[in-house]
């Protein structure tokens, strides 16, 4: 027995669905054909996909071609779930793809035929619904060869010539015997050389023989391996909720029970389901080659290896617009959200994300249907009638010339110095990143750790905050000390060089723009021509051969992406629009998106461009735009120059440093902070309209309460874990002292909280010291308990935060809407004002200082 996977593609309404139910009915697997139009298709088995007659998530059925054991994957073919449509791509052994016969190869065709040929994944071409057209094979074919590029040929009389020149082997054969064999054929078709190509009418039942017997005969084997291996590709619910792990095994057996291990979790299997359309059938076992749906896995996500697969690449296609989620006023916001994270699971693109600031839930988006499509599929799982705030577009950046960004990181006892230089690539190239660096003068293993942090992190542009892209970022030389420089050195140095290039360079705002297939009655030509006209579009000469008029350009995002609903009503419903996302051009109004933004780069501490230098024993910072004069490597652009001696030696009794700064510093040392939630969290003098933003909108009467975890505290911290191992009431003892003198500080209300759940017979035991309150919990109590449910009664009149350990998940709400702190951005924070304290006392400050360095001081 053979097995493989067929994925079915094409561009929306080309008949994928009907041509996979007409492949289905007549292998026999199913015994009566459904309609797409009657509602009754058996792939589009959501009521959503048959209300609207288009296909919204992937769906497999097996299909048995005597021992060929095939499994096909109908995918959706409206651009706005494109995201899910690729995401089959990484298990298909081979593709079809649809072309309609009348309409030729469309925009969107293009952009699949693109992500096929990047991964060498062999397709067969359907040309469909040859009843409606005239147009002959051989028009046909060529057109193919003109517009996707590639030996196609027809399967019922291949043309020998044109297929014998696809390669030196298969011409001498052709040479030699005057033919060319079917395994020379199967070989070509399997490497993604030659394309087969199969003429029909899906709807009425033709031409589909000859696609079964092609696939039967040139169709690639999943390749054969015994170790075991699997790809997932999807995540979706069950009618009872269940979460299901779409997954292809690529090698050796999955057995039910059978315990998969994967990044830190170990789960058990407890079902393994086929999937036919929307039934299943159980099994015990499965094979290589097979794509089943498994049950008791929590943690799996799209793109997910298992076994000896690696982790897969990210898709491509990415949303390009953002909302914010509004929930209807009976809904609690922190249940809502819950809810939604469901569905970012089982489409990560969704990248839903809570903005604990702006008490908000953002939503990336592809387009406008699939806006419709999640407000209904909220509406049908959740029972919520959710609406959308009005959509931002989501933009890049990318600069205009050549640029040297430096960074420099050397707080005391550490040291790392990075040169890049960043230049601009053609657009659509997105972040390329290498190395120009001898190894003589930086070590190959920093050169591959700052190579890592250019490629770990999403980096912000400078003009709006969004991500850069289209730009090459070389690294052309960079300095670690032998005794100083450790791993998060060169993080810090990479990130500011980063940065720093930035604000040295001009970048450009860059925004989507579409490509676009417009159909519409040609008397409706020359509106749609002055509308495309006045958006701005790259418009090519219509054509009017046919009853309707074609119209193909491209035109960004945020001028086309509306216009589908104002056609449907100028033209009575009859035009028709086809878009694909196209590429990142440079912005139409940057002006406007520039300013609508707000973006400040230099108050963005947590993507800072500055450099931290020592001098005399002493850290201090020096701005980007000074950083040149202070750097310990020439400029790797320009000629060195006789560098400029600083005025005055900077010292940290010269400078004053500003909490930011601090922050900054202390943050660096302790690795990134994540979010902006602990802007949200700290209290400030002075704010710019810029940082409003970052502060909670419906501001709470009453003073702010900070609820700390202790012990989980104690163990989080270096210095305090080292007292705790000596003594664990001295460990007590000073986090207490620790946090009076932050509350003090901070003017802030502590309930420091420990557990003494175990203590038999225990009473809660409460000490209050000015601003802090010390907690010991009640038998039974748990400290984690204790600080959720007060967390949720303070939270009700209070702006709460909860200092607890890092391990967990960031984006969660702790009961009421409590803000997390993780135990290391606490501690920065409490070092931070630690320093501040003993800059004031001693006039001698700003070193950087961890709390173990406070504690060996003390
Ligand atoms: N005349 C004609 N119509 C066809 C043919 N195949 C499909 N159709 C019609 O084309 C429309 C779209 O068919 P679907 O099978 O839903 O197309 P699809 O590619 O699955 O569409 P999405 O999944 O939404 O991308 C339906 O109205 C079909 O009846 C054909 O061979 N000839
Ligand atoms: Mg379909």
């Amino acid at each position: 027995m053979r097995r493989t996977v067929i994925g079915i593609l094409a561009h929306v309404d080309a008949g994928k669905t009907t041509l996979s139910e007409a492949m289905l009915y007549l292998t026999g697997a199913i015994r009566k054909v459904g309609r797409v139009d009657h509602k009754n298709a058996f792939l589009d088995n959501f009521s959503l996909e048959r209300a609207r007659g288009i296909t919204i998530f992937s769906k497999q059925a097996p299909l048995i071609i005597n021992d060929l054991h095939a499994t096909l994957l109908d995918t959706p073919g409206h651009v706005d779930f494109s995201a899910e449509t690729e995401r089959t791509l990484d298990v298909i052994d081979c593709a079809v793809l649809l072309v309609s016969a009348s309409e030729g190869v469309q925009s969107h065709t293009l952009t699949l035929w693109s992500l096929l040929r990047k991964r060498s994944i062999p397709t067969f071409v359907f040309i469909n619904k040859t009843d409606m057209t005239e147009r002959d094979r051989e028009e046909l074919i060529s057109e193919l060869s003109e517009k996707l590029g590639g030996i196609f040929f027809d399967c019922e009389a291949p043309d020998l010539e044109s297929i014998a020149v696809s390669g030196e082997q298969m011409l001498g054969e052709y040479l030699d015997t005057g033919d060319i064999s079917e395994s020379s054929l199967k070989a070509a078709v399997s490497s993604a050389e030659i394309f087969p190509c199969c003429f029909g009418a899906a709807l009425k039942l033709t031409g589909i023989d000859t696609l079964i017997d092609a696939l039967y005969k040139f169709a690639p084997e999943t390749p054969k391996n015994d170790i075991f291996g699997a790809r997932v590709f999807k995540i979706s619910r069950d009618e009872r909720g269940a979460r299901i792990t779409h997954m292809k095994i690529t090698g050796g057996r999955l057995g039910v029970r059978d315990t998969l291990k994967y990044e830190g979790h170990e789960e058990k299997v407890t079902q393994i389901r086929v999937y036919s359309g929307a039934k299943f059938t159980a099994k015990d076992e499965a094979e290589t080659g097979e794509v089943v749906a498994v049950t008791g896995l929590g943690f799996t996500y799209p793109g997910l290896g298992l076994g000896f697969e690696e982790a897969g690449e990210a898709g491509v296609l990415e949303p390009v617009m953002t909302y914010s989620v509004i929930f209807p006023g009976d809904v609690n916001i922190h249940e809502g959200v819950e809810k939604l994270m469901q569905l970012s699971e089982e489409d990560p693109k969704l990248n839903l994300i809570w903005d604990e600031s702006l008490k908000e839930l953002r939503v990336q988006i592809m387009g406008s249907v699939q806006l419709e499509i999640l407000k209904e599929i909220i509406r049908e799982r959740f029972g919520m009638d959710v609406s959308f705030g009005s959509g931002r577009i989501i933009y890049r950046e990318t600069i205009a010339d050549t640029v040297e960004g430096v960074g420099h990181y050397e707080p005391l006892r550490h040291y790392a110095e990075v040169h890049l230089i960043m230049s601009p690539l053609p657009e659509g190239s997105g972040l390329v990143f290498e190395s120009a660096c001898p190894e003589d003068s930086l070590d190959r293993n920093w050169q591959r750790l700052i190579l890592t942090h250019l490629r770990e992190k999403r980096h912000k542009g400078v003009l709006t905050g969004s991500y850069i892209t289209d730009m090459k970022i070389t690294l052309a030389s960079g300095r670690a000390s032998v005794k100083h420089t450790d791993g998060g050195d060169f993080r810090e140095a990479t990130y500011r060089a980063v940065r720093q290039g930035l604000m040295r360079s001009e970048s450009v705002l860059l925004e989507p723009w579409y490509d676009f297939r417009l159909e519409l009655p040609r008397e409706n030509l020359g509106r749609a021509l002055s509308d495309l006209e006045l958006m701005g579009a790259k418009v090519s000469a219509p054509d009017t051969s046919g009853d309707y008029a074609v119209i193909t350009g491209q035109a960004a995002v945020s001028k086309i992406g509306a216009y589908p609903d104002e056609l449907q009503s100028f033209t009575h419903g009859l035009g028709r629009i086809f878009l694909s996302f196209g590429a990142y051009r440079p912005c139409v109004e940057p002006e406007m998106a520039i300013e609508a933004i707000g973006y400040d780069p230099e108050g963005d501490i947590y993507n800072s461009a500055d450099s931290i230098f020592c001098e005399g024993g002493a850290a201090f910072l020096v701005k980007w735009n000074e950083v040149e004069k202070y750097m310990h490597l020439d400029s790797a652009l320009s000629p060195p120059k006789p560098k400029e001696t600083p005025a005055a030696p900077r010292t940290y009794e010269k400078r004053s440093f500003s909490d930011e700064e601090l922050m900054a510093v202390f943050e660096n040392v302790y690795g990134p902070v994540r979010t902006d939630r602990y802007l949200a969290m700290k209290p400030r003098e002075k704010k710019s309209e810029n940082e409003q933003k970052y502060v909670s909108k419906a501001k709470k009467s009453g003073p702010d309460y900070l609820l700390v975890d202790g012990y989980n505290i104690i163990f989080a911290w270096d210095g305090l874990r080292g007292i705790s191992e000596r003594s664990m009431d001295a460990a007590r003892e000073t986090l207490i002292r620790i946090i009076e003198n932050y509350a003090a500080y901070r003017r802030q209300s502590v309930i420091l909280v420990f557990d003494a759940y175990k203590v038999k017979g225990g009473q809660e035991h409460i000490t209050k010291k000015g601003r802090v309150t010390v907690v010991y919990t009640r038998e039974a109590q748990t400290a984690d308990q204790y600080i959720e449910q007060t967390a949720g009664r303070l939270s009700k009149e209070h702006n709460v935060s909860v200092a607890t350990s890092d391990g967990l998940e960031q984006l969660i709400i702790l009961g009421q809407g409590a803000l997390r702190i993780p135990a290391s951005q606490f501690e920065a924070d409490v070092a931070a004002v630690l320093a501040k304290m003993r800059e004031h006392l001693s006039d001698k400050g700003g070193e950087s200082l961890k709390i173990k360095d406070l504690f060996e001081q003390d």
